[in-house]
């Protein structure tokens, strides 16, 4: 009997340079799961019976019912190309936008992502948004184009016009590959025909091919479009299967661990290079010190908590001390898991530069560095875009909140792109979620899965607080005990600092000591050199600098003032909305000299006091999420989608028409696009359809400002007419 699959998958994993880690990424529907699927049975990992029908990745049964992916899935396979055998560890990824974040962190563990583009539908919105996920974190792309099958039996297009259609798609993902990445790699990035870094195909039929592929095989454009005239296109699987196509290429374009690690690191991990992680991580070395990064965090019925995530460096073995960096806690590593195809095996080790599972973390969440004692983590895995729908969520029979908190608890890990937050004025628990849909499948999971028996409010909008002046004189916050006085500032941060933060060139998080490539980004945004070195925390968009000078006990401070601005940056002075581009500087600052006399207890008040002082002075305001949402339909519905649009207190911004198609694009506030797709299914005979292209917050009109606030601080149990600053 030859060797056991996991066999083999356990002896390429020792091998970094026949390793590739890729993901599949797409906009919805483009036949991601489907072609993953493929690729499986085609390595010999999943019945091809069952491939391409089953959608076996999508293990949910909400997954199956709905025919979506929700939960990025990991799997891997082995492949042979010319005579040497390939590692592949391959992350499925969904396509709906309310769960992308799942893209953006199935990013963080892969070096290489294959874009799929429908023939038919061609570059939407997602397509561009993936793009960008993977070109943040230096992720490299290549191009499959999808549904080829479409084009021949229902568009029934010629060798000539195909071509054309094709060539389109590739200059449009090379014009976005080149907007988006960052200079060295726009260009060295770009897909390309000849070098077999574009594939089409169609994942349904099991079929792919490649121009260099069609060369060695002598294959033509004609016999392609003839299998399909005279129905013998089962043949076309027999020539060109999709698993040999499509990894070929992978193998080919993608790069291995250890090439990947010398560009990525730098980007992905902003420690020391010098020191002994940081030359470990930038050459792989599974001999070197451990950096382990979850992605995704899986509860397994039998198992328990297992997080999915890529080691960068080391070798993770079991039993072993560990350090979770976010949580900081110590323990020991337990089961240690490999995917065999979609199986999860156990095994003893796994060396450097492969995707693997780990099991037993008790509160590690996505975005987790585990390393073998205290070190520098990754930097934060941000998702391009933010929650801003929520639902109070209660248990019907009042017994069970216990249970709710433990359950709420475990859902946000297993998915990240959900906040869950006690309102501590009512006790009331709320979860904030990317779109109707997230808050949809949640909700039937945990009556499903959980089985939990729930209730929850209609949807409601999460506003941000910002400011539209600076505040001007010093605003002083006083501890309870009035030994401490602190005195702040506030001014909105500019246009380019918002911009260069929102795309991740400024990293999150609280600086704690000299950090050269935080200064240049920040410099580089504008901010000047002086300033630059004074920035303390950066948090959800809003920036603390210390403008103080020869503090004496500031270091003793300084974490307790950094706690309370990100504090106040969750709930700000108007309404407790959460705070977007606001710039904190703390002016100067008397403190007792007993370090008795100013604990949390009497910091904590005053640092919350003299920012919430500094804002309500600096002309505060409301801004609402708005979505720049693209609707396609026969064009006979033009005037439905552009009242549709009005009737939202929505903005046109462009129309245009291509063939029998409208293209419109329009700015809608998310408060009023509730039950927007049902509305536009009917307005539509059914034949409409929306996407995501942006999410921005803009200022809420003058009129309604006063009226959502009040309904706000109705809702969270605030007084109507209290001091802001308290
Ligand atoms: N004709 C045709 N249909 C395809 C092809 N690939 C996928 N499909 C169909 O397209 C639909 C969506 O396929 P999936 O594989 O679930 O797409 P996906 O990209 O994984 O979808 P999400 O994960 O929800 O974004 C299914 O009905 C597939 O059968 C193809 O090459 N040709
Ligand atoms: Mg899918």
């Amino acid at each position: 009997m030859g060797e056991k699959m996991v066999d083999k998958v356990m002896r390429i994993m020792k091998k970094p340079e026949q390793i590739r880690n890729i993901a599949i990424c797409a906009h919805i529907d483009h036949g991601k799961t489907t072609l993953s699927d493929n690729l499986l049975a085609g390595a010999g990992m999943m019945s091809e019976d069952l491939a391409g029908k089953a959608c076996a990745l999508d293990f949910h049964e909400d997954e199956q019912t709905r025919g979506i992916t929700i939960d990025s899935a990991s799997v891997s396979m082995v492949h042979t190309c010319e005579g040497k055998e390939f590692l592949i560890n391959l992350m499925d990824t969904p396509g709906h936008v309310d769960f992308g974040g799942d893209v953006t962190r199935a990013m963080r563990a892969v070096d290489g992502a294959v874009v799929l583009c429908c023939a038919v539908e061609g570059i939407m919105p997602q397509t561009e948004t993936v793009l960008r996920q993977a070109l943040k974190e230096r992720v490299k792309p290549i191009l499959f184009i999808n549904k080829v099958d479409r084009l021949m039996k229902e568009l029934q297009l010629t060798p000539e016009v195909m071509q054309e259609r094709f060539m389109k798609i590739i200059a449009s993902v090379n014009k976005l590959i080149k907007d988006i990445a960052e200079e060295e790699y726009g260009s060295k990035w770009a897909v390309n025909v000849q070098d077999g870094s574009v594939c089409f195909g169609s994942a349904f039929h099991n079929w792919a091919m490649s121009l260099d592929y069609m060369q060695k095989k002598n294959i033509s454009f004609k016999e392609i479009i003839d299998a399909y005239d005279n129905e013998t296109w089962t043949e076309l699987k027999k020539k060109a299967p999709l698993h040999e196509v499509l990894l070929n290429a992978v193998i080919k374009h993608h790069p291995n661990p250890v090439d990947a690690q010398k560009y990525r690191i730098p980007k992905i991990w902003h420690g020391d290079k010098e020191s002994a992680l940081g030359k470990s991580l930038l050459s792989c070395n599974p001999n070197g010190k451990l950096a382990f990064v979850v992605v995704k965090v899986v509860v397994d019925p039998q198992a328990g908590e297992i997080a999915a995530g890529r080691l960068f460096s080391g070798t993770l073995k079991k039993g072993m001390p560990i350090y979770m960096n976010i949580r900081k806690t110590a323990l020991r590593s337990q089961q240690i898991y490999v995917y065999n195809g979609a199986k999860r095996e156990v095994v003893d080790n796994v060396p450097s530069g492969n995707i693997v599972g780990l099991g037993g973390l008790k509160d590690a969440y996505p975005g987790e560095t585990i390393t073998d004692e205290a070190d520098e983590p990754f930097e934060k895995i941000t998702h391009i875009f933010e929650p801003v729908i929520t639902k109070s969520i209660e248990a019907k029979n009042p017994a069970d909140l216990p249970d709710l908190a433990k359950i709420l608890v475990q859902v946000s890990k297993e998915d990240p792109s959900l906040q869950i937050y006690i309102n501590q004025e009512t006790g009331e628990y709320l979860m904030s979620g990317m779109g109707e849909l997230h808050l949809e499948i949640i909700e039937n999971r945990i009556k499903d899965t959980k089985h939990l028996d729930i209730q929850t409010s209609a949807p409601i909008v999460v506003y941000r607080e910002t400011i539209t002046a600076p505040s001007g004189a010093p605003f002083e916050g006083k501890s309870p005990n009035k030994h401490n006085k602190l005195y702040f500032t506030v001014e909105p941060v500019t246009e380019e600092l918002k911009t260069a933060i929102k795309e991740g060139k400024i990293p999150a998080g609280r600086i704690k000591k000299k950090d050269m490539d935080l200064w240049e980004s920040l410099e580089a945004a504008g901010m000047d050199s002086k300033q630059s070195r004074k920035v303390r925390d950066i948090f959800n968009g809003n920036i603390l600098v210390d403008g103080t000078r020869g503090i004496v006990h500031i270091g003793e401070v300084i974490e307790m003032i950094m706690d309370m601005f990100e504090d106040v940056m969750k709930a700000g002075a108007i309404a407790r909305e959460p705070c977007l581009n606001i710039k904190v500087t703390i002016n100067d600052m008397k403190l007792h000299e007993d370090a008795i006399h100013r604990g949390p207890a009497q910091f904590y008040p005053a640092v919350r006091m003299g920012i919430r002082g500094a804002m309500s002075q600096a002309k505060p305001s409301l801004y609402e999420p708005i979505q720049t949402m693209r609707f396609e339909a026969p064009i006979a519905y033009m005037g439905e989608i552009s009242k549709l649009i009005a009737n939202k207190r929505g903005q046109l911004i462009d129309m245009k028409q291509e063939g029998e198609t409208v293209i419109v694009l329009g700015k809608l506030p998310v408060g009023e696009m509730f039950g927007m797709s049902s509305e536009l299914r009917s307005a539509t005979g059914g034949r409409g359809i929306s996407s995501l292209v942006d999410q921005n917050f803009e200022r809420l009109p003058d009129e309604i400002q006063h009226t959502i606030v009040t309904r706000i601080r109705q809702r969270k149990g605030l007084k109507a007419d209290e001091d802001h600053s308290e």
